[in-house]
């Protein structure tokens, strides 16, 4: 079968999140619309229904899962509180808690399928690739091939996580394109990749009672503020991760009682091993770019990322489009790719100017203790203002909720860089602490309109609560006094 099909636009998108927002809205528009979808299977052939990254294999799956480990927190404090219950007999049953976050995934694919259909938007269940600049051949399972011509060509494949280039890897290693359907309990896990997926990973793991180590090359969470990522990698450090710094694996091999033997070097050039029941990789992904023959349309890739170097969204060719994780130094985030897809379509389709505003994106890493953060690090603030310029308010709290079952709230930290003169804007936000999504989300609104110190300052805050030591700020780094709590 070689049928010839028309469009307004084409998505080739595996159906991710940025793709379905702008297939739903150029709908919505008046646009005849197709989306190709495809997801090969991972190494140890894990695969998955529609909806992309966030809500098969990253956000959804992976939310659920930290919840489970704080709920298991939540137990033992429970105790403290006056439940009566028995925290020894408190265990994970890794099957039924697979089971639970599959079913919500599944049920998720199919409200996805049922809104295609709906706003009907064509859907196609196959991996594309350019013929030119307005077609696209999309191979099915079976092989067969399907010819779309298109006006416009809207890119958002995504990525997929990568793997070392070592013997074993490959073989025996998993990524979190895996862990959320693992059919086995995970064991004993060493977790390698010290980024945002690797410390949510570690975390939870370890949460749910696994016994956890995360193998760094560096440092943690690159990019982040220096600050937060240690206080962020030193809480799990307490919880009872295994740290290990400036350490490669370099092999892994099955034994044959079937668990993994890891020969790993570290910084001084030794090598040791350690065995595992799991090894997890997330040391960065892979844009799905390459797959889409981009030379015949003449679409132009970085080279060292295969991501797309987009204007406003428009690649190098007049005509194809990018969202989502393929675009080069972009936030590899879902709301980020469903914002620039609906803004993209008002603009192809609507009568909309409105460029996406990729700045000021608030965004969470949900370690075990959270850390939301929103705009400029101190770092990056420092290096574009300069030292004298920049003002940062720190302090240390203790949430009302630590004190009965006396949780440590060593870490729990806040951190406001502002401009030092003039209006003292607020550059960026920072917060340790539970709940640290909905603590930034609101604050990252309030930086949008141009938020200040003194109006930062006038703010009342809500008590008791954690958002609420944002408003309470007055220590300054300057000052040298002490941020701890004094009570
Ligand atoms: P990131 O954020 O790119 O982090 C990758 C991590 O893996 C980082 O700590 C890297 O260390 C490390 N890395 C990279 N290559 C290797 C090799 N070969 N060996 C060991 N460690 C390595 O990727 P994530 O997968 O965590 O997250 C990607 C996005 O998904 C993120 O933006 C979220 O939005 C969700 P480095 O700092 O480079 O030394």
């Amino acid at each position: 079968e070689n049928q010839q099909k028309q469009e307004d636009i084409l998505s080739v998108s595996h159906t991710g999140s940025g793709g379905l927002a702008a297939a739903k809205e150029a709908v919505g528009l008046g646009a005849k619309v197709a989306v190709l979808d495809y997801v090969s299977p991972s190494p140890i052939g894990t695969t998955w229904g529609l909806g992309g990254t966030c809500v098969n294999v990253g956000c959804i799956p992976k939310k659920l899962m930290h919840q489970a480990a704080l709920l298991g927190e939540a137990i033992h404090e429970a105790a403290t509180f006056g439940w009566q219950l028995d925290p020894k007999t408190v265990k994970i049953d890794w099957e039924a808690l697979r089971t639970s976050v599959q079913n919500h995934v599944k049920s998720v694919n199919w409200v996805t399928r049922v809104e295609l259909r709906t706003k009907k938007v064509e859907y196609f269940n196959a991996l594309g690739h350019f013929k030119d600049a307005h077609t696209v051949v999309g191979t099915t399972k079976k092989g067969e091939e399907k010819v779309f011509t298109a006006k416009d060509i809207l890119i958002a494949v995504g990525g997929r996580p990568r793997y070392p280039d070592i013997p074993g890897a490959v073989e025996y290693g998993i990524t979190s394109d895996d862990i959320f359907s693992l059919e086995r309990a995970p064991g004993k896990t060493l977790v390698v990749g010290a980024g945002y997926i690797g410390l949510e990973c570690a975390g939870f793991l370890n949460g749910l009672g696994y016994d956890t180590t995360l193998m760094a090359r560096s440092i943690v969470l690159r990019g982040f503020d220096r600050q937060m990522a240690e206080h962020v990698a030193e809480e799990m450090q307490q919880r009872g991760v295994n740290f290990i710094y400036e350490a490669k694996v370099k092999k892994i091999a099955k034994q044959e009682d079937g668990r993994l033997l890891v020969d790993w070097v570290d910084k001084d050039g030794q090598i040791h091993q350690d065995v595992y029941d799991t090894v997890l990789f997330a040391i960065g992904r892979r844009s799905l770019t390459q797959e889409l023959k981009p030379e015949n349309a003449g679409l132009k890739l970085i080279p060292e990322t295969g991501k797309i170097d987009a204007v406003n969204e428009q690649s190098n060719v007049p005509n194809i489009y990018a969202v989502g994780d393929v675009l080069h130094k972009k936030p590899e985030l879902t709301p980020v790719a469903i914002h620039a897809g609906k803004l993209l379509a008002r603009r192809l389709y609507g009568n909309s100017t409105e460029k996406m505003d990729y700045t000021n994106v608030a965004t969470t890493v949900f370690s075990p203790l959270e850390y939301g953060c929103v705009g400029l690090s101190e770092e990056a603030a420092v290096a574009l203002h300069g030292q004298d310029e920049i003002e940062i308010f720190h302090a240390y709290y203790k949430p009302t909720e630590f004190f009965v079952p006396q949780k440590s709230p060593d870490r729990c930290y806040v951190k406001v860089v502002a401009l030092r003169h003039g209006d003292e804007r607020v550059l960026g936000m920072h917060f340790v602490g539970p709940n640290a999504g909905e603590v930034i989300q609101g604050f990252a609104a309030a930086i949008k309109c141009g938020l200040t110190i003194p109006k930062l300052k006038s703010t009342v805050g809500i008590h008791p609560t954690v958002a609420e030591e944002f408003t309470r700020i007055f220590i300054t780094k300057r000052s040298g006094l002490d941020p701890k709590p004094q009570s």
